[in-house]
C-alpha cells in the first residue's frame, strides 16, 4: 500500500509532537477573540491544542457526514487539524473473518486526510462489547487452548493494522469501553472469557501496540462523564487506569468521550446537571497518575431542552460553556475532537431522538451548514484557553 505507507519525515514529526510535554498550568488564560473567519482548529492551535471530527466513508456526492459529500468537506477542511473515521476502522468493518481484512473504506478517509494535511487518530484497536463485534468473534470456536487462540486474534489485528498505518496513525484508542455503564463491572466478551480475564485481553493490547510503536499515543477510551448517574461508570475507569500504573501497562492517555447531555434541566442554571465536584476529583486522579487527557467524541444530547430552535441553541452553547470551561482548565488535555460536525449526519438523530420528534441540535453546524452557537462558544473557549507548551 504505497499511498498509505509513512514518510520517515512524518513519523519523526509524530513522535516529537507526542514527547512535547503539556506545561503545568501556571499561565493565565489569555483573554484574546477569535479573528474572523478563523477555523476552529487555528484557533486552538494558538494555543497548543487541536481540534478535529469524526468523517464517514462515502462515496463522491453522498448525503451523509463523509468524505464524500463537498460540502460536509468544507467544514472539516476550515475548521479541523485532526479527523477519526466513525466506524471504518472498527473490527465490524476492517475485519470480516478471522483472517481476512479489508481497509478499502478507512484506506479512503486515511487518503482524503493526508492529502488535505489532516492528522488521523484511529479507533478503535478493540471495541470490548460484544454488541460491536463482528459475529464471528461472539460465536468463535476457540479450540483446545482458548487463551492462546484469544490471544493470536487480538495481536495479529492490532499488528496488522498499526503496521498499514505506522508513521501515518500517531494516537490510537487502544481499547474501548470495557464497562457496564451502571455497575462499573467489565462486560464480558468471548476473548475475554477465552483469556481467563478482562486484565488480560486489555494488557495485552496495550503491550502489543505499544510493541510496534514506540512513541505513539495510546489511549483507552470510554464514556463515563459528568452527569448525574456516571459515580460507578467512573469509579470502574478509575480502578482500571490505577491497574495499569500497577502492573506497568504502557496507556498514556483517557480518552473522555465527552458525549454530554442534557436530559432534564436545571431551574437554577437553563442547563443540564452536573457533577462539578466529582467530575473535577476523577478528572484530577487521572492527570494525578500522569494520564494525558483527550475529548474524543464531543456533541450534546439536547433532549431536555424545549422544542424552539434558539433556546435550543444557546441552551446548547451554555453548556458547552460549562463542560470546556472545566476541561480545558486541565494542561494535559490537548485534542478535543466532535463525534460529528453536521446535526443531521449525528449518530444521536438515530440514537437518542427526542420525545418530540424534532431533530437533535448536537452539532456545531446545522443541516443548512451554518453554524451554531456552538460553534461560536467553542471559538471564544479555544481562544481563552491557557496556551500549552
Ligand atoms: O457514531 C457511531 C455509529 O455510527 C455506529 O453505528 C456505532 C456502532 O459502531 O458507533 C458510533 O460511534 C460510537 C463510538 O465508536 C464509540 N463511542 C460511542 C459512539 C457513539 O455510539
Amino acid at each position: 500500500m504505497s499511498d498509505i505507507a509513512f514518510s520517515r519525515r512524518e513519523a519523526l514529526a509524530g513522535l516529537s509532537a507526542l514527547s512535547l510535554t503539556a506545561c503545568a498550568g501556571t499561565a493565565a488564560p489569555a483573554a484574546s477573540s477569535p479573528a474572523p473567519g478563523e477555523g476552529l482548529h487555528a484557533i486552538a492551535q494558538r494555543k497548543g491544542l487541536r481540534f478535529g471530527s469524526a468523517i464517514a466513508y462515502g462515496a463522491e456526492g453522498s448525503d451523509s457526514g463523509s468524505i464524500g459529500n463537498p460540502e460536509y468537506r468544507r467544514i472539516i477542511e476550515r475548521e479541523c487539524g485532526l479527523v477519526v473515521a466513525e466506524n471504518e476502522m472498527k473490527w465490524q468493518a476492517i475485519r470480516p473473518g478471522p483472517d481476512q481484512y479489508n481497509f478499502a473504506a478507512f484506506d479512503a478517509i486515511v487518503r482524503y486526510a493526508k492529502a488535505k494535511g489532516l492528522d488521523i487518530r484511529g479507533h478503535t484497536l478493540l471495541w470490548h462489547r460484544p454488541k460491536w463485534l463482528p459475529e464471528w468473534v461472539n460465536t468463535y470456536d476457540y479450540g483446545a487452548r482458548p487463551a492462546t487462540e484469544a490471544a493470536r486474534l487480538i495481536t495479529s489485528h492490532i499488528e496488522t493494522v498499526t503496521r498499514r498505518y505506522r508513521g501515518v496513525i500517531h494516537s490510537y484508542d487502544v481499547v474501548n469501553e470495557l464497562f457496564d455503564d451502571q455497575t462499573g463491572a467489565f462486560v464480558d466478551t468471548s476473548l475475554s472469557k477465552a483469556m481467563g480475564s478482562h486484565e488480560a485481553v486489555v494488557d495485552l493490547a496495550f503491550h502489543t501496540a505499544r510493541a510496534e510503536l514506540p512513541g505513539a499515543e495510546l489511549v483507552y477510551n470510554d464514556y463515563m462523564s459528568w452527569e448525574p448517574g456516571h459515580a460507578n461508570h467512573r469509579a470502574g475507569v478509575l480502578r482500571l487506569l490505577e491497574g495499569f500504573r500497577r502492573r506497568g501497562v504502557p496507556c498514556d492517555a483517557l480518552g473522555i468521550q465527552s458525549h454530554i447531555e442534557m436530559r432534564t434541566i436545571d431551574r437554577k442554571t437553563g442547563i443540564g446537571p452536573y457533577d462539578l465536584k466529582e467530575w473535577r476529583a476523577f478528572c484530577d486522579d487521572v492527570t494525578g497518575m500522569g494520564y494525558r487527557l483527550l475529548l474524543t467524541e464531543f456533541d450534546v444530547k439536547d433532549n431536555g431542552l424545549p422544542a424552539d430552535y434558539a433556546a435550543r441553541d444557546a441552551g446548547v452553547a451554555n453548556y458547552t460553556r460549562a463542560y470546556m470551561e472545566v476541561m480545558l482548565a486541565y494542561p494535559q488535555l490537548r485534542d478535543i475532537l466532535a463525534w460529528g460536525m453536521v446535526d443531521k449526519y449525528s449518530w444521536l438523530q438515530g440514537f437518542a431522538p427526542r420525545a418530540d420528534g424534532l431533530p437533535q441540535r448536537c452539532c456545531p453546524y446545522g443541516d443548512d451548514y451554518r453554524p451554531h452557537p456552538m460553534r461560536a462558544a467553542l471559538a471564544e473557549l479555544f481562544a481563552g484557553a491557557a496556551p500549552r507548551a
